[in-house]
């Protein structure tokens, strides 16, 4: 019985020792410790002993199980920190290797012209100034010259919440807000960029466009100084080389009003299919402040004069861009957006 304990051990320490896998070694310690193992064997035969000898067997029996206990519990923790070792390598991440390129969006082409178009005239000094686009009759049309039944109204059918309430169609209102609330305080000089909405909608309009309008108070400004603005701003905006000309026009908040073409930069001026063999191509409508426009502001005429300037967006895009439909600009299409 002795000589079986012995070999079982030796047996025992080379079986675990061979095991290379957490299974394996399961099954070993049931086949050298579960009930039916060799070990339990060994403790029935102790029965069979003497009343002197069995103490001296039952402590080896006990040593050798614990010595194959040992055994058994050092080959787990190195087959569990073999295992580890072989994911951590298996899994390494160099985290020196590039990243993946995340897909990154960008701004819509108006809100880059628009942009572009504010930057321009804030590095002339003006301010940009925001307001509601649910207005008040009173500051989208009441304040810029166009009393109710005005004739000039039906050419900016609107969007009404009320009688008195409505979708801004210019962004003026903020300007004649602005000028409210500086209480005749000079100078004023402003630009209004946003979104306004108007009952239009075929291939060249939508109901809803952008507008920056832009305007300058102060004492003796003339149309000469709305002209030089406009030209710095059409260098800036469609090259150096650009000039621009001046053809009278009507708008009811200006007098005198007048269009406003650049030289064509397609062409140079010499006339092509962009300017229609003109040589020109009109951008924005522009003129001096109505007299009673300060007036209802609270502005004296007598004192201070002023300029004021309106031009959409989606044109200007469409032109600098070469963009055919203004509709391309609304549909949201990303193989459109992403040539810009
Ligand atoms: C156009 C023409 C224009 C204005 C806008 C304006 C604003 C105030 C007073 C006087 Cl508060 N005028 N704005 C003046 C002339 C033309 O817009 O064709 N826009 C797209």
């Amino acid at each position: 019985m002795w000589e079986k304990l012995q070999e079982l051990k030796l047996k025992a320490e080379g079986a675990i020792n061979a095991c290379t896998d957490i299974d394996a070694l399961n099954e070993q310690r049931v086949a050298l410790l579960g009930k039916k193992g060799e070990m339990t064997a060994i403790s029935r035969g102790m029965g069979a002993l003497s009343a002197e000898e069995r103490p001296k067997m039952g402590q080896a029996v006990n040593e050798v199980k614990q010595f194959i206990e040992e055994l058994l519990a050092k080959k787990k923790d190195e087959l569990a920190a073999a295992h580890l070792q072989q994911k951590l390598e298996e899994e390494r991440v160099d985290v020196t290797l590039p990243g993946r390129p995340a897909a990154a969006g960008r701004r819509h082409i108006l809100s880059v012209v628009q942009k572009d178009m504010e930057d321009i005239f804030i590095g002339m000094g003006y301010t940009v100034v925001d307001g509601p686009q649910v207005e008040l009759d009173k500051y989208n049309f009441e304040l810029l010259n166009l009393p109710k039944e005005h004739p000039a109204r039906d050419m900016q059918d609107s969007f009404y919440f009320s009688e008195s309430m409505l979708l801004r169609t210019h962004t003026s209102p903020v300007q004649a807000r602005t000028m409210e609330a500086a209480e005749g305080k000079l100078p004023v000089k402003v630009i209004s960029p946003g979104v306004v909405y108007r009952r239009d909608d075929d291939a060249t309009h939508s109901p809803m466009f952008h507008q920056v309008e832009g305007l300058l108070i102060d004492e003796h400004v003339t149309l000469a100084d709305l002209k030089g603005t406009l030209l710095a701003f059409a260098q800036q905006m469609f090259g150096a080389d650009r000039q621009i000309r001046l053809r009278p026009s009507y708008f009811p908040f200006t007098e005198p009003s007048v269009e406003v073409d650049i030289s064509c930069f397609n062409c140079g001026g010499c006339g092509c299919r962009l300017c229609k063999g003109t040589g020109w191509i009109e951008i924005l409508g522009s003129g001096m402040v109505h007299p009673h426009v300060l007036e209802m502001s609270g502005y004296d005429p007598e004192k201070c004069t002023g300029f004021a300037f309106g031009m959409g967006v989606e044109r200007i895009a469409m032109l600098k861009y070469g963009i055919t439909d203004m509709r391309l600009l609304f549909d949201n299409d990303v193989r459109f957006l992403q040539q810009f």
